[in-house]
């Protein structure tokens, strides 16, 4: 056992002085080469792990209180009581997460005893920073709790089942995400990328660049999920939903019979199977203006506004000038297509199309999704100065890191320049900034499993 483990396992056992021997769980984060907010539509994605990972030590109890301790500090101890209906902590609150992925299997399972359990924490992935700490942390916590259910992972539960599962589980934090990163989490694979179609939920495992090191550069924006950033993320899930409508209802009036998209990734598949242009000029047709006011979206449906409101927008708040639905539903089908493309790139090791198709996707991420600012733009550009093949925005945007594609024998020269060109010169922080965590050449590690067996 690595000597990290067996730090870990002492930890617990000074902590939890009177819990059993503990097991221990790990999951790693994941980094998005390409295929940014598409999931929740349905449409492919191709991330991969990274090897940063959340594992938690663990050991079942008899009463049904679960207690969690962390080795960060920054993380208080806590506890709550597990039930059917678990009550929710503060937002931001850590404790969340868990209780995320216990209420999912709780109901799934169809859990009467509601055992309890003792976790220590130990998490290297950065938060907030679009590597997905969070989903970590929750797939985590439900391997550690499959395990005191007697239920291990692979037994009655496969990953394929899983990983939808903790997707609608982590709703529970508020989130409307997709389900990339639960899938990723528990499906990845040492050394590859994989290519994730949803809805049946299918995993193609890709090769990596053999030239190239994925280097994550983080934009020191925090993109706090758990605050501001919650809403920011959920714009795009909410306005995705109207848009789904409107589709819907133009095929309606085209086809003259009823139409259902459970997501908008139906258009590309089932009987509807449409090209890349048709589905292209549908969207131009619903949407002939950049923006479209809520108004305008009810005349369109055929209902009111707060009709809208209660099947799709919740308390999204409607700009007065409309929400940009036009470039939001182009973003979608030109993603889509280059996600395809970066796989066909990464199966024919062709590295600087890959590179291209990164940079194409951030452009369309900033300027038709709206999820970047200024400080990810910059590092972008700063990446491709110092040699990068390609650099984009990774994970829901607004801060977080940049995901870059790095010639391996310019690796020291990127990582240099990019620290005097966006940490010194642009941030001006050098002096604070500690670069081994900014500038993070990284590895596709396992998916997410028992540990030190
Ligand atoms: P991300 O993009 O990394 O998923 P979020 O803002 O969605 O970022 O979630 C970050 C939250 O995940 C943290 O505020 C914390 O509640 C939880 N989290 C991340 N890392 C850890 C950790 N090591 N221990 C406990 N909780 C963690
Ligand atoms: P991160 O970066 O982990 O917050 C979020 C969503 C994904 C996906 C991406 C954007 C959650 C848990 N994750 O990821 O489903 O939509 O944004 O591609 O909501």
């Amino acid at each position: 056992m690595s000597d990290g483990l067996s730090a870990l396992k002492e930890a617990f056992k000074t902590v939890y002085a009177e819990s059993g021997e503990p097991r221990i769980c790990r999951a790693p984060g994941r980094v998005n080469l390409i295929g940014e907010h598409t999931d929740y539509n349905g449409l492919p994605v191709l991330p991969m792990t990274i090897n940063r990972e959340i594992r938690i030590a663990f050991a079942p109890r008899r009463d049904g209180l679960v207690r969690l301790h962390n080795m960060d500090a920054a993380y208080a101890p806590c506890g709550f009581e597990n039930r059917a209906d678990i009550l929710h902590s503060a937002p931001g609150s850590w404790d969340n997460y868990c209780k995320a992925a216990l209420q999912g299997l709780n109901g799934c399972l169809e859990v009467t005893d509601f055992p309890g359990m003792d976790l220590l924490v130990m998490g290297t992935i950065p938060p907030a920073s679009g590597l997905s700490s969070s989903s970590a942390m929750v797939v985590a916590s439900a391997l550690a709790y499959l395990d005191c259910l007697g239920k291990p992972i692979n037994g009655d539960l496969s990953r394929l089942d899983l990983a939808p599962l903790l997707a609608r589980a982590e709703r529970y934090v508020g989130t409307q995400g997709g389900g990339m990163d639960q899938a990723i989490i528990l499906c990845g694979k040492a050394g590859r990328a994989c290519k994730i179609d949803f809805f049946p939920l299918r995993i193609e495992e890709v090769p990596l660049p053999k030239a190239c090191v994925v280097v994550l550069c983080d934009s020191m924006v925090k993109a706090e999920k758990t605050g501001a950033a919650l809403h920011r993320y959920n714009e795009g899930p909410l306005s995705c939903r109207l848009i789904r409508a409107m589709v819907e209802r133009q095929l309606e009036r085209d086809l003259d019979e009823e139409v259902r998209l459970e997501h908008l990734g139906d258009l590309w598949s089932g009987w509807l199977c449409m090209t890349d242009e048709e589905v292209a000029d549908l969207f131009d047709e619903v949407f002939p203006k950049p923006r479209t006011t809520i108004e305008e979206a009810a005349e369109f449906l055929g209902c009111t506004v707060g009709d809208i409101r209660e099947r799709w927008l919740g308390d999204l708040a409607a700009p007065e000038d409309g929400f940009p639905l036009k470039a939001r539903a182009r973003h979608q089908v030109t993603e889509r297509r280059r996600v395809e493309a970066a796989r066909d790139a990464l199966l024919a090791a062709d590295s600087r199309a890959l590179g291209e198709l990164m940079l194409a996707s951030h452009t369309s991420c900033a300027a038709d999704y709206g999820i970047s600012c200024p400080e990810l733009d910059r590092l972008v550009e700063v990446a491709l100065q110092c040699g990068a093949l390609g650099a984009r925005l990774t994970g829901a945007g607004f801060g977080g890191c940049t995901v870059n594609l790095v010639p391996a024998e310019i690796l020291e020269g990127f990582c240099i320049g990019v620290t005097e060109r966006y940490y010194d010169q642009y941030l001006g922080i050098s002096a604070g900034v500690d670069i081994p965590r900014c500038v993070m050449p990284v590895e596709a590690s396992p998916g997410a499993g028992p540990e030190g067996e």
